[in-house]
């Protein structure tokens, strides 16, 4: 049976190691020792890139080694960002009888660190230990330059085959050493902080702030794609994206689960030292049934972006079985579509503050407002009485003649919840709703002219709305259809999709 090299890399017991090192310190010999038992005297510098694959057991498994090499010499030197890519172990060697080949391996690592995983497990080998009498560099420098550097240390000689075999199978067992605790740490995290709550919400509960639809779901994924990157889009006055890994996230041990993740992005012009505090779910849109399963961050705890934070989300959003059922209706003609609401929140402490996101309802609530005599109307704002949807309070404000940018041109239309219902009058709170105003046509067939929006209304902020919501003259165009026996019939659509009270 063949396996792909992605199926390989995706093993727990698959590593890829490089040799790095100056030219002539003895890589290729320390390789060939190793795997082979073999030692050239005569130099024969290594022309282009060789890997070579060595199976080892620790703890009683098979691990698999992949060992690559190549030249030493800068000019000549192939390296690429192929032989760094995938790396997570490296043997930088440097012969003990050459300073040089030791005062570059600085130059090494710099390269290493900057181009390699950044969990590389290095292991700084002094290689030559046989030439004993011209040794330049001593045990106790490198070992010290190895410590201040957080790399293993040994000194070889391939020549005599001293400590070779230590020192690439102490590599290895370091590396899967720190692998699975890396692993484990990530289990840890995911409970922690990514513990996920699934609910299916049903009906037409759109995702409020970006929809990502995925077409070839099984092209993407067998192209060997790693990472879909969705467009920018702004949700609650930042710009966000989403990275969908289709078969999951190999930097975070996942082949068998899609992951998600939501990206802060445009953070330069933030301010300094900036915190973005958020609640978000990540959608998947269910065709046969046409609702969404929502994936949200478990037990009320909120994402907190920042500087070196810019990316939260699960890396087992789903597993691949679960979507790939036809049953499920996640993939349907091989397409997919995600959802992602983002919901900024100040920066309370936790303490003080309580989220409740209210369940939606299948359809949003609709309030109908009649508006007769309304040619009597002055620019004065008219109210309407106040109406309830959930435990809120609501009232619509109408500007006949307009309001700010729709003065004199416009009809304006605001929506203001005014009590959340939650006894006392002093508490502080913040609705997230989407809402729909709708003003509505009498004309048998004829469209209705509607504006939709969503936003965090405050206790102490004013209404939210539109102040441009149609032309006068549309409006009083009789023939257009809006207001019949002088009555104008405004409908106001609102779902309230999550509630903020600040308890004091
Ligand atoms: N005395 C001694 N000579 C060694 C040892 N290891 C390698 N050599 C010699 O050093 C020379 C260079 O060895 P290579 O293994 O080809 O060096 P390299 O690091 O692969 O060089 P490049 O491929 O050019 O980067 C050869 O002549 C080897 O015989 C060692 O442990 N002791
Ligand atoms: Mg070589």
């Amino acid at each position: 049976m063949t396996t792909s090299r992605r199926e390989e890399h995706n093993t727990d017991h698959f590593f890829k190691i490089i040799l790095i090192g100056d030219s002539g310190v003895g890589k290729s010999n320390l390789l060939s020792r190793f795997c082979h038992n073999k030692f050239t005297l005569e130099f024969n510098s290594t022309i282009g890139v060789e890997f070579t694959t060595k199976t080892l057991i620790i703890d009683g498994k098979p691990i698999m080694a992949q060992i690559w090499d190549t030249s030493g010499h800068t000019k000549a030197r192939p390296i690429t960002d192929a032989y760094y890519r995938g790396a997570t172990g490296a043997l930088l060697v440097y012969d003990v009888s050459k300073h040089i080949t030791f005062i570059n391996t600085k130059k090494w690592l710099a390269d290493l660190r900057n181009n390699a995983d950044p969990n590389v497990v290095v292991m700084l080998v002094g290689n030559k230990l046989d030439v004993r009498q011209s040794v330049m560099v001593s045990t106790e420098v490198g070992k010290s330059f190895a410590e201040k550097e957080s790399m293993y240390f040994v000194e070889t000689s391939a020549l005599r085959a001293t400590n070779v075999e230590n020192a690439f199978i102490d590599l290895v067992e370091k590396m899967y050493r720190s692998r699975i605790s890396r692993k484990k740490d990530m289990e840890a995290l995911e409970t922690m902080t990514l513990s996920r709550s699934v609910s299916v919400s049903s009906g037409n509960n759109e995702p409020a702030h970006y929809k990502l639809k995925i077409e070839s779901f099984s092209l993407l994924s067998e192209a060997g794609i790693e990472i879909y990157e969705s467009d920018v889009f702004e949700a609650s006055g930042y710009k966000w994206k989403l990275e969908v890994y289709p078969n999951g996230n190999e930097k975070e041990f996942v082949n068998d689960h899609i992951s998600v993740y939501l990206v802060i992005c445009d953070t330069k012009n933030l301010e300094k030292d900036w915190e973005v505090h958020v609640y978000f779910k990540i959608l998947i849109y269910d065709h046969i049934r046409h609702n969404y399963l929502t994936i949200q961050g478990g037990d009320g705890k909120r994402a907190r972006f920042h500087e070196k934070k810019t990316r939260w989300g699960f890396r087992k959003l789903i597993s691949l079985d679960s979507f790939k059922e036809a049953e499920n209706g996640y993939l349907f003609n091989d397409s997919c579509e995600f959802g992602a609401e983002v919901f900024v929140v100040p920066k309370y402490t936790q303490k003080d503050q309580c989220l409740s996101m209210v369940k939606p309802p299948i359809t949003m609530n609709t309030h109908v407002w009649t508006i007769s005599k309304f040619s009597l109307l002055t620019e004065e704002p008219l109210y309407s009485e106040d109406f309830k949807i959930g435990k809120v309070k609501w009232k619509l404000s109408l500007y006949p003649k307009g309001f700010k940018t729709g003065k004199n041109t416009n009809l304006s239309i605001f929506l203001r919840p005014h009590d959340v219902g939650s006894g006392s009058q002093s508490d502080e709170w913040k609705i997230y709703a989407k809402f729909k105003i709708r003003v509505k046509n009498h004309k048998a067939g004829g469209a209705h002219k509607s504006e939709e929006a969503d936003h965090w209304f405050c206790k102490t902020a004013d209404g939210w709305g539109f102040p441009c919501f149609m032309l006068l003259s549309d409006l009083h165009d009789y023939k257009n259809g809006f207001l019949s026996n002088d009555t104008l019939i405004v409908e106001a659509k609102i779902l309230i999709v999550g509630i903020l009270k600040h308890l004091v």
